[in-house]
């Protein structure tokens, strides 16, 4: 069978946005910048708009399949391998990679595919069943829920902890945000412009402050007001990493003291740039706090969205929410079928691509 049949390039969307238009956003907004007609950027139509957030530049994975189905379609050994390299290359990783093409071998075969297409969708379905444990129920209702929210610095923490404060308040709780990284003047301001444009009270002591106090003064008080949700933001970027991961785990201490149960959840924040390096940066914090869950952010500018796979596949962990541009709106909650149709887009988009 030829694979001739696609429609030909240029009936597709001009690709001008990458991932981001793959999930959702036709362009990046500054934080700052009010968001027009926010309700039409909502989920209703964000199948297609993760879609084509992810499909990515020529360099990504959408172009690097697109090679692989180019030309004559045979369904022999090397379609496999050449799947399997552009998968390995794709931040996927070595395991998840070979792991999925054994398992789309068995799919093609038992289920008789015989063409691109078929190919195609197998694929697409092996990636969400792979991704489909990451993929859990959200439950915060242990009041106050304190969440913490965790990773290098730059990644998208505290961006993506005022994102989740404004899901939360549009769902009717009450949240309470705490300045915890307290290394930087402009650390703490960047949280109390977020608390002001989204009216949401933020707990903070101002620069060089003890992260730790932060934290304390913020559950006594969410507590007090009956704060649903406290999200706390820390640092990324201290001297050392050893200091940061002390810093935190006193974070830890000093909540546990208050209430042993918290925090209810550590969230780590993993850019979808970094690639394989999310591995490495996971296992530490995970080593040094104890991550409960995951989001990624930067889906929007990245090729990258491969590392979502890799992630579900070497942790057990729910990854929660995926960031998708800079603006409060610009999260969206995982979804491993939407997330593996976005990585593999159906054939005649991946045609149009080649
Ligand atoms: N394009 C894009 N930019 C993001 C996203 N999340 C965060 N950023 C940007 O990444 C930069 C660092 O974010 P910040 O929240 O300050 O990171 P932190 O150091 O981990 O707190 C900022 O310029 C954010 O606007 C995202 O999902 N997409
Ligand atoms: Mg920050």
């Amino acid at each position: 069978m030829k694979s001739g049949q696609q429609d030909t390039p240029g009936t597709d969307t001009p690709k001008t946005s990458k991932l981001a238009k793959l999930f959702g956003r036709k362009n990046s907004a500054p934080p700052h910048q009010e968001q027009p007609a926010a309700e039409t950027d909502r989920p209703q139509t964000n199948h297609d708009r993760v879609e084509d957030g992810l499909k990515a530049s020529s360099g990504g994975l959408l172009g690097k399949i697109s090679q692989v189905f180019k030309g004559t379609f045979d369904l022999n050994d090397e379609l496999f391998e050449d799947l399997e390299e552009v998968l390995m290359s794709s931040d996927i990783g070595v395991k998840a990679s070979l792991d999925l093409v054994d398992r789309l071998r068995l799919r093609v075969e038992s289920q008789k595919v015989h063409d691109a297409k078929g190919v195609i969708s197998a694929l697409r379905f092996e990636i969400a069943e792979l991704l489909s444990s990451s993929e859990t129920e959200w439950n915060t209702s242990h009041q106050p829920y304190v969440l913490l929210m965790v990773g290098v610095n730059g990644v998208g923490k505290t961006t993506t902890t005022a994102k989740i404060a404004q899901r939360l308040k549009e769902q009717g709780k009450v949240v309470m945000l705490a300045a915890a990284d307290t290394f930087r003047a402009a650390a703490v301001e960047q949280l109390q412009e977020w608390g002001d444009k989204l009216d949401i009270p933020v707990i903070c002591q101002g620069q060089g402050a003890d992260a730790a106090a932060v934290a304390h003064d913020a559950l006594i008080s969410a507590r007090a007001k009956q704060v649903d949700v406290l999200i706390i933001d820390t640092a990324g970027r201290l001297h050392t990493q050893t200091d940061l991961m002390e810093q935190l785990q006193k974070v830890n201490r000093v909540l546990q003291k208050i209430d042993p149960d918290t925090p209810h959840e550590v969230m780590q924040i993993l850019d979808a740039g970094t690639g394989q390096n999310a591995i490495t940066q996971l296992e530490s914090f995970q080593q040094a706090v104890g991550v409960s869950s995951i989001s990624i952010t930067k889906l929007d500018g990245s090729a990258k969205g491969g590392v979502a796979i890799a992630l579900a596949q070497n942790f057990e962990l729910p990854i929660r929410f995926i960031g998708v541009g800079e603006s409060y709106d610009d999260l969206r909650p995982f979804s491993a079928t939407q997330y593996a149709n976005a990585l593999v887009p159906e054939l005649h988009k991946i045609a149009s691509a080649g």
